[in-house]
């Protein structure tokens, strides 16, 4: 399925999870419609992260769904995961993809509409835009609102993913300035019953792409 109509993508972070727990917590995200699912593990030893990740890919591949590592391409080329996720500070796209070698998902981190369409430049397969709101989950950025939503998406012909303090209750105000895919973090993660919670926002990502 095309990364386009991949329109909830989920983040495993090992600041809301405990790494024991973070399989379990999958299973219950690809139960729900998660449809890209991300491991965050900031600060993390590596060799903790990697038997994590190589604990989760073929969960995620028994759903059918790409499973992309958070900062660390060599690591993802190591293990031979689906993709990784750059931010600005990382390596680049082109160096990310020369490591994961072709039919790999390289996804970018943009903080600002200009930063939006540079990114275009590097060819990712899809950007993060964000963080809109404040959040406890990336606490020292800026948050950068949703009034550059249209203009991105306008700009930027790339599969958006808007990030940074989206919950449920949120959504639909987020989606009118012209959201059209979400990534969610602790609204998930801290969600009380974590399949219904994805299976409800999907409703909704998927009533708004039909509209
Ligand atoms: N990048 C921009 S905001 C963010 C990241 C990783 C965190 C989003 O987490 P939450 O809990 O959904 O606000
Ligand atoms: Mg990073």
């Amino acid at each position: 399925m095309s990364l386009l109509k991949r329109l909830l993508y989920g983040i495993i972070d090992l600041g809301y999870v405990e790494a024991a727990e973070a399989p379990r917590v999958m299973e219950q995200m690809l139960e729900g419609g998660v449809e890209l699912i991300q491991l965050r593990a900031k600060k993390r030893p590596r060799d903790e992260v990697a038997a994590l990740a190589r604990q989760l890919q073929p969960l995620a591949t028994a759903a059918g769904v790409p499973f992309i590592l958070n900062d660390d391409p060599p690591m993802a080329a190591e293990l031979g995961l689906d993709g990784v996720h750059v931010g600005q500070d990382d390596l680049s796209v082109a160096q990310a993809r020369r490591l994961l070698g072709p039919g790999r998902i390289v996804g970018k981190s943009t903080h600002s509409l200009a930063q939006a369409r540079a990114a275009l430049n590097e060819a990712p397969d899809y950007i993060g835009f964000g963080p809109l709101f404040a959040t406890p989950t990336k606490p020292d950025y800026t948050p950068i609102g949703m009034s550059d939503l249209q203009r991105a998406h306008a700009s930027v012909p790339l599969p958006i993913y808007c990030i940074g303090g989206i919950k449920r209750e949120n959504l639909d105000e987020v989606l009118a300035a012209g959201a059209r895919r979400v990534v969610i973090v602790s609204g998930i993660l801290q969600a009380a019953d974590i399949p219904a919670y994805c299976r409800e926002v999907k409703e909704r990502l998927l009533r708004n792409a039909a509209l």
